[in-house]
């Protein structure tokens, strides 16, 4: 019997373990979502600080599995991916799927660096003035250059999936994305997906996976909310 995967990442945001905890749940793999759990924060830290085996992440999500542990996103849905069952088998597909994942970090961390593009380590309120500059090229330029791109490769792909025939983790990831961007920046998200149906089309499919709807409903998907990545801010989308 296999051990149950065990995933590290902050307990209160979804983040970026949510594309982790997504490809877990559409799988109906069993996983410890450890932090969540009495003293998981404790073993999460002592990770952090070295003082637990294996290669020491520089910081979660990372994921515990036998005797490996493995961080940054896209690596760990390049690992669980065949595991699950969510990437094709080939070389190719996996390659593929892995580049477009990278992608989507990309677009994930330039969301992020929206509300704190001076500092990670100051406060929000410190650095309004600088992230409304930088809301604005990210709502009219990054954004819509992001969900364009993921459009052109569903189209490419016949428009169901992101790679493949099947349904991958990069399509449990872009569901995320455009959740993401939907909550933190509604109307310029409204605006750059009027012209990605696909895009829209494939994000209503996975929210209606049977294992997602049901993990979207219980109380292990955590609300969106300001500590997370995506935030809404609505003076960063006027
Ligand atoms: N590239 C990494 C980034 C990991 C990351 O930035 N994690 C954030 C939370 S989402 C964090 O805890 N950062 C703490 C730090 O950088 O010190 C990944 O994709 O997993």
């Amino acid at each position: 019997v296999p051990r149950p995967y065990e995933l590290y990442y902050w307990p209160n945001i979804q983040g970026r373990g949510e594309f982790v905890r997504l490809a877990l749940e559409d799988a109906r793999a069993g996983y410890v979502d450890v932090a969540r759990t009495k003293g998981g924060m404790k073993a999460l830290l002592a990770y952090l600080g070295g003082k637990r085996p294996g290669l020491a992440p520089f910081a979660p999500p990372f994921l515990r599995h036998g005797v490996l542990v493995i961080a940054q996103t896209a690596n760990i849905l390049h690992y669980l991916g065949p595991r699950l069952g969510l990437v094709p088998a080939s070389e190719a597909g996996r390659t593929a799927a892995n580049q477009l994942q990278l992608t989507i970090a990309d677009a994930v961390a330039e969301a992020h660096d929206v509300h704190h593009p001076v500092a990670v380590s100051l406060y929000y309120e410190d650095q309004k003035r600088e992230a409304k500059r930088n809301a604005e090229s990210f709502r009219t330029e990054r954004l819509p250059r992001y969900v364009d791109y993921f459009e052109r490769i569903l189209t490419a792909g016949a428009g169901k999936f992101a790679v493949g025939r099947g349904h991958s983790y990069v399509d449990l990831s872009l569901f995320q994305l455009v959740e993401g961007l939907t909550y933190a920046f509604p109307r310029a998200t409204k605006r750059a997906t009027r012209k990605t149906p696909r895009l829209l089309a494939l994000r209503d499919r996975i929210a209606e996976r049977p294992n997602v709807a049901s993990y979207l409903a219980s109380d292990r998907r955590i609300p969106f909310n300001e500590d997370g990545i995506f935030r809404r801010y609505p003076e960063l989308d006027p």
